[in-house]
């Protein structure tokens, strides 16, 4: 209508002259145009928004720069380029993987960043760097997948977490010698990280004598262990230059196709728990689904006529397992086992897919059925009877993390899972009537126990176990916590005295009491010591639980034997005997090294609000995995939060 009234122009019928169109489509466009514009400037949280503009358009993707703002970009890198669609990740040495790692822009500024960083005001920039990084991933993940009630959302997950995981300012002590101790541990770890990747990128270990890097047999052909057991620590103690070369690898070159065997324990409690605590820790989606698809891949071990998983796995598409041929009669470990329980549920947590937790619940309800000797749990069952084989006990290796999963598993399940602490409370009381025991010098120990009989050495891995009954013991009926809490102090103190009486002040791998012998290794063959965390783990927990400042003078007189006698030019290295000052290096930097000892140390120096037990436990390997708090997810609950987020 209004076309018919502007001057000279006629119109006939419903049509109109070509001049007439002409202007009108060119104000339409404008117009539409105009409109599209504007969504550039509406907030994120407009639903408009986000059905106009996919998360490529609203997230600008800048990859591998070091400065803040790229970092926080390269987190908001879009899905597809984070994700290989399943089934379709490229075979090793593919050009898939090798076409990806070309397109990657150079890493121009992280020298810039780590200068800038190691400034006067390199913790306030930190705290900055990080904040933006993990706020960045939060909005990235929830508004692409927050809609679906479905899957799982990253900022819900945020939301019901009692605390900011890094605390108020990265948990650094205000007292300046802790703070000097904490930092002191933080270029340990940087110089155990640029070793590794100067001579063992991509290799499993670094083996710091020779300068090459070590694959192994236990990761059934995947790489980059170290990698992968880094990324929390690193992220932690703000190595951000650091944490992005890592994550970068992991988006270019982890290869999940692997054909291999794998130990399933050792690649649950490394790869699967590194992926997740990285995914918890900073939102990046691309953790999340390299563990899902690690994750499936493990799920074959299971298929035993009881459902207890076999110790190794075939990580090809045969999915063929089988158990370790020094295990008695075909038997499975309860050591691994036992520890999947942690990393499985939160695979289920992730995935929505109940058959993670399926698979350990079912483990679970063996073991609680099953006849126990005493009360005891022996090492050995068979997956096929679902009967033990053998009656050797232990709270070292072959058992520790078994017991170690059944009251984390409380924890983590913010207390709702009743079977694992009925079961664990059991244990301990199995474990204090026919293991504790004292020496003659009065240190508190725990024996083996073998049908009965008691051998009385402890490994260096049963020291773990002094944490364990620390952060269990308030839990516990109320005439007992304060006894549990005098128990863990007397095992970390007995852990403690197995180094103070070496000579290098490191422990032995077993320490035994027959003999006259008091926490010192008698056999050769015990002698040594491989970067082991056990002891300063113990030592982590008690600070936290006691303040008492012994644990930290003591993780201090471990960093200075490490120093002493780990450090060499090229890495940290194992040594083979503790008790003799002419050490003999084993030649190998473990990734637990990295992912525990070193991470332990850190936690120990910082103050209790980096990674707070009310929100976190770690796995075995020191993963830190949040509590799920099932009801506040649900918007059930309103938590309590000390602190935004
Ligand atoms: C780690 O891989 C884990 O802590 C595991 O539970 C036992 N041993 C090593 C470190 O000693």
């Amino acid at each position: 209508m209004v076309f018919r009234k502007l001057p000279g122009v006629s119109a006939s019928g419903m049509g109109l002259r070509l001049s007439q169109k002409f202007v009108f489509l060119l104000f339409l466009s404008g117009l539409v145009t105009l409109c599209f514009g504007a969504l550039f400037f509406l907030p994120d949280s407009v639903r408009l928004k986000r059905i106009f503009l996919s998360k490529t358009e609203i997230q600008p993707v800048t990859v591998g720069s070091g400065s803040e703002n790229d970092v926080r970009e390269h987190l908001k890198r879009p899905k597809q380029e984070q994700e290989h669609p399943r089934g379709m990740t490229s075979a090793k040495g593919e050009t898939g993987t090798k076409a990806k790692s070309l397109s990657r822009k150079p890493s121009v500024s992280h020298e810039a960043t780590e200068e800038r960083l190691a400034g006067g005001k390199a913790q306030e920039d930190l705290t900055l760097a990080r904040s933006k990084i993990e706020s960045s991933s939060e909005r990235a993940t929830s508004s692409d997948r927050g809609a679906n009630t479905d899957t799982f959302s990253y900022q819900k997950y945020r939301g019901c977490l009692m605390k900011p995981p890094l605390g108020r300012d990265n948990g650094k002590p205000g007292d300046p010698q802790t703070n000097e101790r904490r930092e002191k541990v933080k270029e340990m770890m940087k110089f155990a990280w640029d070793n590794y990747k100067r001579y063992a990128w991509g290799k499993n270990e670094l083996r710091p004598l020779t300068r090459n890097g070590h694959i192994g047999n236990m990761f059934g052909g995947l790489r980059g262990a170290s990698i992968i057991d880094s990324l929390d620590t690193l992220y932690i103690m703000g190595l951000m230059e650091e944490y992005t070369e890592a994550k970068d690898w992991v988006q270019t070159s982890l290869d999940l196709n692997s054909n291999g065997e794998a130990s399933l324990f050792e690649v649950n409690i490394r790869y699967v728990g590194g992926l997740l605590s990285a995914y918890y820790l900073t939102g990046e989606e691309l953790f999340r689904s390299k563990a899902m698809e690690l994750g499936e891949k493990l799920l074959p071990a299971f298929n035993t006529p009881t459902g207890i998983p076999r110790g190794v796995i075939n990580l090809g598409s045969s999915g063929t397992s089988w158990s370790w041929g020094w295990a008695s009669a075909g038997s499975s470990i309860l050591a691994e086992f036992g520890t999947l329980h942690l990393e499985f549920v939160h695979l289920s947590e992730l995935s929505n897919n109940p058959i993670y937790t399926e698979k350990v619940m079912n483990i679970r309800k063996l073991l609680n059925k099953i006849e126990k000797p005493h009360g005891l749990y022996p090492n050995f069952l068979s997956p096929v009877s679902g009967n033990w084989v053998q009656h050797h006990v232990s709270i070292g290796g072959l058992g520790d993390s078994f017991y170690e999963y059944l009251i984390k598993s409380y924890l983590m399940s913010d207390k709702t899972d009743d079977d694992a602490k009925r079961m664990y409370y059991g244990a301990l009381e199995a474990i204090e009537a026919n293991l504790v025991q004292k020496s003659p010098g009065g240190l508190t120990y725990m024996a083996e126990w073998r049908g009965g009989i008691l051998d009385h050495k402890m490994g260096h891995l049963a020291c773990f176990s002094g944490g364990m009954i620390g952060i269990g013991a308030d839990d516990g009926a109320p005439e007992k916590r304060q006894h549990y809490l005098d128990l863990a102090a007397e095992i970390t103190h007995t852990c403690h005295e197995s180094y103070t009486r070496s000579a290098t002040k490191l422990g032995p791998e077993a320490f035994r009491f027959d003999g006259g012998a008091e926490a010192t290794a008698t056999r050769l063959s015990d002698r040594y010591y491989i970067l082991r965390p056990e002891v300063i783990e113990s030592y982590m927990y008690m600070w936290r639980l006691t303040h008492d400042p012994k644990y930290r003078e003591w993780g201090w007189e471990a960093v200075e034997a490490l120093e002493q006698h780990c450090r060499v030019e090229a890495g940290f290295s194992g040594i083979r005997d503790v008790y003799t000052m002419t050490v003999s290096h084993d030649n190998m930097q473990q990734s637990f090294f990295l992912s525990e000892t070193l991470k332990y140390l850190y936690l120990l120096f910082s103050d209790d609000d980096l990674l707070p037990m009310e929100d976190w436990v770690f796995n075995t390997e020191a993963h830190p995995l949040p509590i799920i708090r099932k009801s506040c997810q649900r918007g059930e609950a309103t938590q309590d939060k000390t602190a935004s987020k």
